[in-house]
């Protein structure tokens, strides 16, 4: 028998008695076609599998999408929720064919076909490249939001740009972080959908004519075409589907003819270059402001393109330009598509012709904005010159609606011209050595009808600190909307094993309903239950333990509690106090070898932005430790340190499950959320952590003695801060401390080289802004009590049990729908 037969007998055994049978028969002609037109005489290899079998899921996504977008625009004038467009320039989806095999109920037969094929599914899916279109929870967040708009039902677009590199991929050369280019789109991508029809131009640069009655009118220099890509998302339980539509830019003309015929070929391809640039990279920045031009024509091209797409949908489904707001909501992911209003506003007047007061009334129902950090130098601001230069329009847009604003101010707060100069949407130059910006996040919440933080104390500090102007002028804008994460990829998906557990005691339901976790809590003390939660761990740890040998030629031991911090790397997120506990525990293990230690393996994981040498030498030092410890014949199983190479979501999905322990020890105030917390305790770690994002509200949840919670809260970082803080201080008290400290500095990890980290030990006793110093003595008794527990598998086990019965409230599914009741029902408007 041959392979496609093979493939097709499998997969059709029974006759097509119900909906999911055709579906799964459709499927396997797709399947068996897909492969026949890649003809590969010796038998289709996993590659050309995955590929088949994405694009036979592809065709009945295919069909879904139709039948969503129909009953989306029959929705009327009535509606009460309305169609959301969520712009975003990261989405970090990872892989899609395991999540579109669920949600199609095709997995089962799948998995009978690949097994005739003699092939695995599991290693068939882990051919499929990641989509990495991301630097980190700003992106997976805009992903899990996508899986819940489909959940939900809802009428919704996310938007964003087709980057044909993704993150950099990270690469490690003796000990250092090497970056690359990860070329995801080499071998094409089978679940995107060009939509050639959909096609806008986006201009750049030129002047504003007034025209006769002073209307004005933009002359770009230069326009670029934005052209269509859809990805589809699936429901689970449903047939509704959400789009991910992604914008690739492409010159008007694609070559210049008469310098082509002219024999000038640099010349004729020279728009074509410019327009591809806009393409290739996603800033891999999240730490500085990336004050390059590039960026801000990504994000003005994103912007542009998405909103020409959405009112000529509004208007091609009958709606009139003034229900424009109430029936569409456009929502900024960061402020990084906060050119949205301005463009709206030259849309709707310069092109369709409404006047400003209208335009404006439009513009502010439609939009709202979400804020990301609190952290200073990641709030975006744009030289103006980029804008005279750039986006001319646009500026003048901004100018106007900055002048209408401050009068405003002045009316309600006369005189106070300081209030003027701090809440203006142009900062004058005070602060940046004379050089006059916009700033995008004054621009989002002027022009913004809601405003959120992601979890309640981000939403506080957000309204008391960067915020608390404008949250004095416009309280009622001001809200929090907690994080979550999709149960179907972080527990079902990733977790298939813990996930038959929960089946089996509570139940299916919590894919929908996450809430129904809680169930869980009554049954935390059985120990037979804590027992098979165990068993299932120590399989997930037996397969990370695995592709540590694979990735690092290193052993460790799965009876070794896993101790796991993957995350991007960054001071603030504190992977240097993670490793200066692993060398105090490396020094007491060499001084007492012969101590009842409880084993652990330490990993870590996470890119460094390519611009930041602080987090890279953070990286180094990992590997210099780990080479030390690793290699200690004293130290065995009692200690490991694994680095794992270019972490992105599908390595999350494998590490995650596997953890005992997960760190979130951000000093207090810093961490806006946090979502990979909750993934870590939805499967069963639990968490060493700082009173910081949601970790507050996790604890809540499950109950604070179910965390190890540690270290200074926000109230006592300023405090100390205002007093003048001085990190030697806690060095010269703590002796285990200067132990570690001294170590670093005296080269004993450099191969006695103390140059290499000089940089770091001097930052750390000097102005050390992160309060590891301070942190560090409390931060390692708990650790100990981390040992301490983890030597009794009972009491670790009913804890796990509490943690994940206490994670229902952070699916996605509710904070979208916590969205959907503030912000972008038609009922919020009011
Ligand atoms: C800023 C910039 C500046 C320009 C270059 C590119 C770039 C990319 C990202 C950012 C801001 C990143 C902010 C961010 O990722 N925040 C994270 O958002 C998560 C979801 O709300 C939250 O869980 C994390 O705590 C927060 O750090």
């Amino acid at each position: 028998m041959n392979n496609t037969l093979a493939t097709r007998n499998a997969m059709s055994k029974k006759p097509a008695s119900d909906a999911a049978d055709l579906a799964a028969q459709a499927f396997a002609t797709a399947l068996e076609r897909e492969l026949a037109q890649r003809g590969l005489p010796g038998g289709p290899d996993r590659d050309s599998l995955m590929r088949a079998a994405a694009s036979a899921c592809r065709e009945q996504l295919a069909r879904r999408w139709a039948v969503t977008q129909q009953a989306d625009a029959a929705r009327g004038e009535a509606a009460a929720v309305r169609r959301v467009h969520y712009l975003s320039m990261e989405f970090l989806m990872g892989r899609a064919l395991a999540n579109a095999l669920a949600a199609l109920q095709l997995d089962a037969p799948l998995r009978a076909a690949l097994l005739a094929q003699g092939q695995s599914l599991s290693d068939v899916l882990e051919r499929e490249p990641d989509a990495a279109l991301g630097n980190g929870g700003l992106g997976r967040l805009a992903a899990c939001f996508l899986d819940s708009f489909a959940e939900l039902g809802l009428p919704s677009f996310g938007y964003g740009l087709r980057y044909q590199y993704g993150m950099f991929a990270q690469g490690i050369q003796g000990g250092r972080q090497v970056e690359s280019p990860d070329d995801w789109l080499r071998a094409g991508n089978p679940w995107e959908i060009h939509r050639p029809e959909l096609r806008y131009p986006v201009g750049f640069g030129g002047r504003v004519q007034v025209e006769e009655g002073g209307a004005r009118r933009w002359l770009p220099a230069e326009t670029l075409v934005a052209e269509a890509y859809d990805f589809i998302v699936p429901a689970h339980h449903s047939e509704r589907v959400s789009t991910l539509r992604q914008w690739h830019a492409a010159a008007e003309a694609p070559i210049d003819f008469k310098a082509f015929c002219q024999g000038d070929y640099a010349a004729a391809a020279k728009h074509r270059v410019a327009a591809d640039a806009l393409n290739w990279v996603l800033y891999p920045d999240d730490s500085t402001e990336a004050g390059r031009e590039l960026r801000l024509k990504q994000e003005a091209f994103l912007v542009s393109a998405s909103l020409q797409d959405l009112i000529q949908r509004h208007l091609r489904e009958g709606g009139e330009l003034r229900s424009l707001g109430r029936r569409n909501a456009i929502h900024l992911n960061d402020t990084h598509p906060a050119l949205a209003p301005a463009e709206l506003m030259r849309l709707l007047m310069d092109e369709q012709g409404l006047g400003w007061d209208e335009a404006w009334a439009i513009t502010r129902q439609a939009i709202s904005y979400t804020n990301h950090t609190l952290m200073p130098e990641a709030l975006e601001t744009w030289p103006v010159r980029m804008f005279e230069a750039l986006l001319p329009r646009h500026l003048d847009i901004i100018y106007e609606i900055n002048h209408r604003f401050l009068a405003e101010v002045r009316q309600r707060f006369p005189g106070d011209e300081g209030l003027i100069a701090r809440v203006s949407l142009i900062d004058e130059g005070g602060a940046y050595g004379g050089e006059r910006r916009v700033r995008m996040a004054a621009l989002s919440i002027v022009a913004s009808h809601r405003v959120n933080g992601v979890a309640a104390l981000h939403s506080e500090l957000m309204v008391q600190t960067i915020f608390a102007d404008y949250a004095r002028l416009f309280p009622e804008r001001f809200h929090n909307v907690t994080n979550g994460v999709t149960p179907r990829r972080w527990l079902q998906q990733a977790n298939p094993a813990l996930s038959a557990l929960i089946d089996a005691r509570i139940g299916r339901g919590w894919r929908q309903d996450l809430g129904q976790l809680a169930q869980l809590k009554p049954l935390a003390a059985d120990v037979g239950l804590g027992r098979e939660l165990q068993a299932v761990k120590r399989a997930n740890k037996e397969k990370l333990a695995a592709l540590i040998r694979r990735e690092l030629g290193l052993v460790v031991s799965p009876d070794s509690l896993f101790d796991v911090q993957i995350k991007r790397i960054h001071e603030y997120k504190r992977q240097l106090l993670n490793i200066l506990h692993v060398i105090a525990r490396y020094q007491a293990i060499v001084a007492n070898p012969g101590a009842d230690w409880t084993p652990r393996t330490v990993v870590i994981a996470g890119k460094a932005a390519s611009a930041y040498q602080m987090a890279k030498s953070i990286i180094q030092l990992a590997h210099d430790v780990a080479r030390v410890v690793n290699s200690d014949p004293r130290v065995g199983d009692k200690l490991k340190l694994a680095y794992l190479p270019n972490y992105g979501v599908s390595l999350a999905e494998t590490i995650i499950p596997a953890a005992d322990l997960s760190e979130q020890i951000s000093t207090a105030g810093t961490e806006a959320s946090g979502t990979g917390n909750m993934k870590f305790a939805l499967n069963g770690a639990l968490t060493i952590g700082t009173w910081d994002g949601a970790n507050i509200e996790m604890a809540e949840a499950m109950g604070v003695e179910n965390m190890f919670v540690f270290g200074l809260r926000t109230e006592a970082v300023a405090q100390i801060k205002a007093l003048g803080y001085d990190p030697r201080l806690y060095v010269e008290e703590n002796l285990q401390l200067k132990r570690v400290i001294d170590a670093i500095a005296q080269g004993d990890f450099s191969n006695g080289d103390t140059g290499r980290y000089r940089a770091l030990v001097d930052k750390l006793l000097g102005s050390d802004p992160y309060l590891l110093m301070a942190d560090f003595a409390d931060y390692l008794a708990a650790q100990a009590r981390v040992d301490a527990l983890f030597r009794q598998p009972e009491a670790w086990a009913e804890r796990a049990l509490r943690n994940i019965g206490g994670m229902g409230w952070f699916s996605s599914d509710r904070t979208i729908a916590e969205y959907v009741d503030r912000v972008w029902s038609v009922q919020s408007l009011r």
